[in-house]
């Protein structure tokens, strides 16, 4: 049989306050309207009973019932299909596409936490150029009709939604415009933050904790 949301099932995700992959999930649960419950787990101390769960040992965990999913894109299809109006594209192909450019967009995920994490100048100017090369082929895509498809918002945009909010938080905090040479992509970012679903997605006082983040790990940005 086939799963289909009921509002009484019960749904948990589990998390980590600054896991970009969680807060993926988390817009998609609240684009789709779907109730749930988050508990964070501190990953430099796992819990036994969450590596019990997670073959991985990573966050995000879905616990949907007595069921067990993890990988961030795989959870938001699968909430995705599970509710009215999807956010995938119908056409195949066009799918596949949009699938590609989601685990492309982990790698842009990773390629933003290496430049935040640099020590120092070099290290931050090479991580940066990394990013950069990624950061061109997404704006090179990106379309200028609100959304990274075009006019609707698909998967693809929660799954970006999360750099955005770094880069802000980065801009904000360092006076740092990681996204000056990417218009396209400024422009999605500042539609995607504007949007309840993203700008609840995050704790309160994600900007502190994740300055703490960069400042513990001496993160050049903070010196
Ligand atoms: N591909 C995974 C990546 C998840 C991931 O890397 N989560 C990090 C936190 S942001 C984690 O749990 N790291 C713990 C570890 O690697 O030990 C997804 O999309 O869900």
């Amino acid at each position: 049989m086939s799963a289909i949301y009921k509002p009484n099932q019960t749904i948990e995700l589990i998390s980590f306050k600054l896991c970009p992959f969680v807060q993926r999930s988390v817009i998609t649960l609240l684009y789709k309207g779907i109730e749930f419950e988050i508990k964070y787990i501190d990953l430099a101390n796992k819990p036994d009973w969450f590596l019990a769960l997670s073959p991985l040992g990573k966050v995000p965990v879905l616990k949907y019932g007595d069921d067990v999913l993890f990988e961030s894109a795989v959870i938001n299809e699968f909430l995705d299909e599970i509710t009215e109006g999807s956010l995938m594209p119908s056409d195949p192909l066009q799918k596949a596409k949009d699938r590609a450019w989601i685990e492309f967009s982990s790698q842009v995920l990773m390629a933003q936490y290496q430049t935040s994490l640099a020590k120092n100048q070099d290290d931050f100017a090479q991580a940066e150029a990394g990013l950069n090369d990624k950061l061109s082929r997404l704006e090179a895509l990106t379309s200028d009709k609100g959304f990274f498809n075009g006019e609707d918002l698909a998967l693809i945009d929660t799954v970006l939604a999360p750099l955005f909010t770094r880069f802000a938080a980065i801009e904000s905090l360092f006076e740092r415009d990681l996204l000056a040479n990417f218009p396209k992509l400024k422009a999605l970012g500042q539609r995607l933050l504007a949007l309840p679903e993203v700008s609840g997605s995050v704790v309160e006082n994600f900007n502190s904790l994740f300055a703490d983040y960069l400042g513990n790990a001496e993160s050049w940005l903070t010196k």
